[in-house]
């Protein structure tokens, strides 16, 4: 028979779960306590931007193998992917604690529990004492010795946004038990749709694998924040010198930019700063040297305008290119890109032009501004007298070079430099 499982949590990582899991024949029930987005999922479509995700999902919901509903059901396994946010100096588990009071009443012996939102190390016992308390006539993997009932485990999600559905099958897995038939268990279930290799361990090193992961990127994307300043104080053209670095074979430079966005490498590095403050030296300081690189943006934008207004232009125009925290996705969480255009606006002395292919409107504090105007890429560039560009979006790279030719240009991509 097939396989059963609910989903808790329709986000960017549980919905394409979801998907994945239906088209391989698994019946699928997605929860999430948004009505809005159980209604839309229900019709076959989606309310987020995920290449290819559109198809899948109208698919398996056309076939009957993936509903969506507000409360979960009885089913074989549960994947929690739920969001987990820093909220003032603290890691926020509420959500989990949520999804395990919502699944405890419908858990029965022979189930799969698996964890799979980013969260400190610890978090999945937590869960799994929470959920023995609930249901004491269930065993759980909480005391050493006893036949279990319940199998717990969890594997945190690793893929990219923009390539979510081809890394959700292909990515190596990293699986932790909270005890070794837990992975067992576990391993076998990502084995039916997943063609890495599933690599089974500890729920703690699970847990603490993904933040590493995150970490390092937020690191070494900080290394190359941090030349990019070091550049402009020596007057050195930071994508050249990057470029030419990484023709040695044992360096690989990323890529500078306006800062770190995004829900996962913006986030993840704190939960191991907050848990552990006197070891995570590093990586608290390349959050702030990340965190920084914002304003250091606003300070060339705003060098511009008062050039051009200490030569007698009242109201200069700023375009800016991009409000996503990254390149060909709609996503605005912690966006610098946004962060540096609602700076601007805020300074209510420029015209704020702004060209998103990735959103129909403005967003946060840019939206219902006089002075601010959404449009093409082409138009806000004509209209505007400095260009700040934001994010590489596919579509700014079809820009007329010519079209640049007398304006101001601050390039935090290396698009045109
Ligand atoms: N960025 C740079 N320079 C670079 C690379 C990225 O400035 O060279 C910026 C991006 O513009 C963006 C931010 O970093 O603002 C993060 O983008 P990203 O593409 O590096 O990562 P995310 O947040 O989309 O996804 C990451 C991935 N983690 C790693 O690569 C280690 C992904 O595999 C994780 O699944 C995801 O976090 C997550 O959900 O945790």
């Amino acid at each position: 028979m097939n396989e059963r499982v609910a989903v808790i949590g329709l986000g960017y990582i549980g919905l394409p779960t979801a998907g994945l899991l239906a088209s391989h024949g698994m019946i699928v029930l997605g929860v999430d306590n948004n009505p809005h987005v159980v209604e839309t999922v229900n019709k076959g479509l989606i309310h987020i931007t995920e290449p290819d995700l559109d198809a899948i999902i109208q698919v398996v919901v056309g076939r009957k193998l993936l509903r969506a509903a507000t409360k979960p059901e009885p089913a074989d396994a549960f994947i929690i992917a739920v969001p987990t946010p820093f909220l003032d100096g603290k890691p926020d588990m509420s959500h989990i604690e949520h999804a395990a009071r919502a699944i405890a009443p419908v858990l029965r012996a022979g189930n799969l529990v698996i964890l799979e939102s980013t969260c400190p190390v610890g978090t999945t016992e937590n869960m799994c004492r929470l959920m023995a308390e609930l249901r004491p006539d269930l065993n759980f993997p909480v005391d050493a010795g006893r036949k279990i009932d319940i199998s717990v485990a969890y594997c945190p999600e690793r893929v990219l946004p923009g390539m979510i559905m081809h890394e959700l099958e292909h990515n190596d897995r990293v699986i932790g038990g909270m005890t070794e038939q837990c992975g067992e268990r576990a391993v076998r279930f990502y084995r039916s749709f997943c063609k890495g290799a599933c690599l089974r361990t500890s729920v703690r090193t699970a847990e603490l694998c993904k933040l590493a992961e995150n970490a390092f990127r937020d690191v070494n994307i900080a290394f190359a924040n941090e030349l990019s300043l070091i550049c402009d104080r020596f007057g050195v053209n930071v994508w050249e010198l990057t470029r030419l670095a990484n023709h040695h074979p044992r360096v690989k430079i990323l890529q500078p930019g306006p800062g770190v966005g995004g829900h996962c490498i913006a986030v993840d590095p704190w939960f191991i700063v907050s848990s552990a403050p006197e070891q995570a030296r590093l990586i608290r300081a390349a959050r702030e040297v990340n965190d920084s690189k914002p304003i250091f943006v606003l300070k060339q934008i705003r060098s511009f305008v008062d050039e051009l207004k200490s030569v007698g232009l009242a109201r200069p125009g700023v375009a800016c290119l991009g409000l996503t925290f990254k390149a060909d996705v709609d996503d605005i969480r912690e966006s610098p890109a946004l962060a540096i255009s609602e700076g601007v606006m805020r300074w209510g002395d420029c015209d704020v032009f702004v060209a998103e292919p990735n959103l129909r409107v403005l967003p946060g504090e840019l939206a219902g501004k006089n002075h601010v105007i959404m449009k093409s890429a082409p138009d806000v560039i004509s209209s505007a007298d400095i260009v700040a560009l934001l994010v590489n979006h596919r579509e700014f790279s079809q820009i007329e070079p010519a079209s640049l030719i007398s304006k101001k240009i601050v390039d935090t991509r290396g698009m045109w430099s």
